[in-house]
């Protein structure tokens, strides 16, 4: 069985909306109306098998109010996947993405981060598909979900597909970096 490099999930977005409860939604399938806020980040870790291989998951749980307006810090630059959480009931408007695109846009150099648009809450106000469509568009996200910690909806899936995209884009590399390597290899041959 292969361990692999570890996979770096970062959970950002303003204070309040959501991101440590869909995290415990998650992790535990538990959720909690008392709202605690997350002092700077916390840290979860999870062991997943994909195939013959194992990757330990490090999620990144940011505290709103810590990290936003204000520039990301240094390891959302080296994370593999990006969560941007937004509450329905209160950010969803087209400045607030916008304003999430040039944070992205200004930290996030590696083209093959996953950037993922959650907009969570859906049980106290719910997008019509078009709009979520049309605001994740907007932003440059590769994913987008709407979902409830409070009722569970499309929690789990945010997080598989996220993962699962993660994979998908490290198995492409290698195999365009085997393919490089064997172009390499062939040139040399021929000289
Ligand atoms: N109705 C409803 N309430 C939610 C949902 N998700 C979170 N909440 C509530 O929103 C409040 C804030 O949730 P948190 O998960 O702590 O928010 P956070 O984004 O981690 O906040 P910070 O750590 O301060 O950045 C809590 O009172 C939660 O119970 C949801 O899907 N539906
Ligand atoms: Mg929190």
């Amino acid at each position: 069985m292969n361990e692999q490099r570890p996979i770096n999930v970062v959970i950002a977005g303003r204070a309040c909306v959501g991101k440590t409860s869909l995290l415990k939604r998650y992790r535990e399938g538990s959720f909690d109306e008392i709202y605690s806020t997350t002092i700077g980040l916390c840290i979860e870790t999870q062991e997943i098998q994909n195939g013959e291989e194992r990757f330990k998951v490090n999620y990144w749980d940011t505290g709103g109010d810590y990290l936003f307006p204000c520039r990301l810090p240094v390891f959302i630059r080296k994370c593999d996947a990006v969560i941007v959480v937004n509450a329905a009931d209160n950010c969803c408007s087209l400045s607030q993405i916008d304003e999430w695109k040039c944070v992205l846009q200004e930290n996030i150099k590696d083209p093959q981060t996953v950037l993922v648009f959650v907009v969570t809450k859906c049980d106290v106000k719910r997008l019509t598909d078009s709009q979520l469509t049309k605001l994740a568009t907007i932003g440059g996200f590769n994913l987008w979900f709407q979902t409830s910690a409070k009722s569970g909806e499309n929690v789990n899936l945010v997080f598989e597909e996220t993962i699962d995209a993660v994979i998908a884009n490290r198995k492409k590399q290698q195999i365009d970096m085997g393919e490089q390597k064997r172009r390499k290899f062939e040139c040399c041959c021929l000289l």
